[in-house]
């Protein structure tokens, strides 16, 4: 493995305040709990994004510089991902008497969300790290920061305070996390360690544009077909500010669509002039839909998500409502109506 040399996050975090009392004690947790472990397990969300795939593999790739040998577990993910480190080392399945002594949540707010939580549930120990503000605090150490723009962020202060080395490796599946949850360092939510640290990435041999180029500007020939569905199908509410569309399971079937051809289509509606709050619907199945929900500047669409027993953030959030098209089409577009002014 090619090891460039540290980071001198030190100098990154110098305009951060200094992590709190409480902070550090958590910090202090973690650390003698990692210690302690010796099989670990790391989970994400279903349908893991970039910063679910990238925060996951860049934990998996510090533990194993501090010599600590741990699962990982994403039953599917995109194929655009493969190309970064240790993506090989993913487990698809794993053995249902498997008990590990360490699970780490890495990006999920709820339990619900968790893939693989029999696992988290039946582990002795448990971590959170996250960024969503309606987190649940389900584990027994708990780091949640819902200012920062993605959970892969909140791990650099983690590995600082584990002395950890950010390599080439580790700082390729970070980044990974936070161009893809800032949309390329766009969203609001960004901050000037955003900036720092990716200038810092540069400079041991990160190749952001390439990485960039590779999750933020490809698309898998399916995804290509089901936007242009998505896009012939886009119907405007509102005087044009709320924007809606839909694939069902037929759509994805003849097209192929594998796991994460369908990331991104929310976005074709958030693009369009005028547009505040897009959404995008997607059959789960006969008992319904789950909806993908973002805003530009104003609307909270995590408070709306929340109403259906989703979350997530100001700007991005989700949640699965039961019925056919029709009914989730109006279910969520009657409560979008309520929350434009
Ligand atoms: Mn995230």
């Amino acid at each position: 493995m090619n090891i460039l040399k540290p980071i001198d996050l030190t100098k990154i975090l110098k305009n951060k305040e200094e992590p709190n009392d409480k902070e550090n004690k958590t910090l202090k947790d973690m650390k003698k709990m990692v210690e302690e472990a010796s099989k670990i397990a790391i989970f994400t969300h279903e349908s893991p994004d970039g910063d679910a795939i990238g925060s996951t593999l860049s934990v998996y790739l510090a533990l194993k510089q501090i010599g600590k040998e741990a699962t990982m577990y994403m039953p599917e993910h995109s194929r655009l991902f493969d190309f970064l480190p240790g993506a090989k080392e993913i487990k698809t399945e794993l053995n249902e008497n498997e008990q590990f002594d360490l699970a780490i949540a890495l990006d999920c707010s709820d339990l619900k969300r968790l893939e693989g939580s029999e696992w988290f549930e039946n582990a002795a120990n448990t971590i959170v790290v996250d960024h969503h503000g309606t987190n649940m605090m389900f584990g027994d150490i708990n780091f949640v920061n819902s200012v920062s723009p993605a959970c892969a962020q909140i791990l650099i202060t983690i590995l600082e305070y584990f002395e950890i080395e950010i390599t080439k490796e580790i700082g390729t599946c970070l980044v990974t996390g936070i161009l893809t949850d800032t949309g390329g360092f766009q969203y609001e939510g960004v901050t000037p360690e955003t900036y720092e640290f990716a200038g810092e990435l540069l400079r041991v041999g990160v190749d952001i544009p390439s990485i960039s180029a590779r999750v933020l500007q490809t698309r898998t020939m399916p995804n290509f077909e089901l936007l242009k569905k998505v896009a012939n199908r886009m119907e405007l509410f509102e005087n044009g500010r709320i924007a809606f569309s839909y694939i069902d399971e037929k759509d994805e079937e003849e097209v192929n669509a594998e796991a994460g051809d369908h990331e991104g289509l929310v976005d074709v509606g958030r693009s369009i002039e005028g547009v505040e709050v897009s959404i995008f619907l997607r059959q789960k199945g006969e008992e319904g839909y789950k909806a993908s929900l973002r805003s530009v500047n104003k609307v909270n669409v995590s408070d709306i998500c929340y109403l259906f027993g989703g979350g997530g953030h100001p700007r991005a959030a989700g949640c699965f409502i039961k019925g056919n098209l029709e009914q989730a089409k109006n279910k969520i577009i009657g409560e979008t109506k309520k929350w434009m002014d």
